[in-house]
């Protein structure tokens, strides 16, 4: 009797140990799966071509997108509302107007920033082909006129700016590519993610941060302005720099939104432009008299690295 319980207990034990192992096992290879994202990340920039090689900080695991993005349809609209220059800074109580051929729908960002709207009256289409426009106001904050695709997006709001002579230049875009860059010139500085204050010193314009994971923004500041100077500002598709022959950046989504110390709302918007080759698009400059001069002009490179690329500059 006291022979066969102690089979039984042996045969318990046995079956404890060798579950408890292949658990084991389990996480073990969970967590060495590494989410799609990062592999490509890690992939690209292992061999870069870029001018300068990017920081450690950039081979950071991205950041998981809200799961609030995952699942539902337009029945279920969801987007969201961070400051401009800090990530993950959700801007709540933002009074949204959505608007379609003046039927409109009203709503406020919760504690996370969320606006969620169920029985959303507008399609798919729409919010693509960009019919659904949208007001932002928010306390401390640039009032957001914009336009879809807004669907599952992550917007960011830019806070007021009070100091004389400053402007701001916010870039977002959608789920891919997932790495976009924003690049100012002047003076032959460049201000990008590598010389996130630019390659000179003391030229007191700067980017906040190097976005990688989709979305955005990425936020470059020109906290004074040199007079008679030209700045320029391009957006890179860092993901597919390799190509010469992509239009991913142009169905990027991108947008690029000034701002500035005079006005309570933005004085520009740039929308990227679709179906268009080239990996670098020279989006605008500020001439000598900082007035906005449109370039929208696609190249494959980035040319002159820290120099001033003024052949993109209409004459
Ligand atoms: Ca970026």
């Amino acid at each position: 009797m006291l022979q066969l319980r102690t089979g039984s207990y042996l045969k318990l034990l046995f079956i404890v140990l060798l579950v408890s192992f292949l658990l084991s096992a389990c996480k073990n290879l969970e967590d060495r799966t590494i989410p799609d994202d990062s592999v490509s990340i890690s992939a690209e920039q292992s061999s870069n071509n870029f001018p300068i090689e990017q920081p450690d900080s950039v081979y950071h695991k991205p950041k998981k997108k809200p799961k609030y993005f995952d699942s539902g349809g337009y029945d279920r609209f969801v987007m969201r509302f961070i400051d401009s220059q800090e990530k993950d800074t959700p801007v709540p109580g933002a009074k949204v107007i959505f608007e379609k051929n003046g039927q409109k729908i009203r709503s406020i960002t919760d504690s996370n920033g969320y606006v969620e709207i169920r029985s959303f009256p507008f399609t798919e289409e729409d919010d693509k082909l960009g019919r659904i426009k949208y007001t932002v106001q928010a306390n401390g904050y640039d009032i957001l006129e914009d336009k879809s695709p807004c669907f599952q997006r992550e917007i960011g709001l830019s806070k007021t700016i009070k100091k004389q002579g400053t402007y701001r230049i916010v870039l977002s875009w959608g789920k891919r590519p997932l790495d976009i860059d924003s690049h100012l010139w002047f003076k032959d500085n460049h201000v990008y993610y590598h010389s996130k204050k630019g390659t000179r010193p003391n030229m007191f314009s700067d980017l906040d941060r190097d976005d990688i994971d989709s979305f955005g923004p990425e936020t470059t500041t020109i906290r004074k302005v040199f007079r008679n100077e030209n700045y320029l500002f391009a957006v890179h598709d860092y993901t597919n720099r390799k190509s010469n022959s992509s239009k991913r950046l142009s169905f990027s989504d991108a947008r690029v939104v000034v701002y500035a110390y005079n006005s309570n709302r933005p004085i520009k918007k740039f929308y990227i432009p679709k179906n268009v080759s080239g990996t670098i698009w020279y989006v605008f400059y500020f001439n000598k008299n900082f007035e906005i001069k449109e370039i929208n002009t696609f190249d494959y490179k980035v040319k002159g690295g820290d120099k001033f690329p003024y052949e993109y500059m209409l004459r």
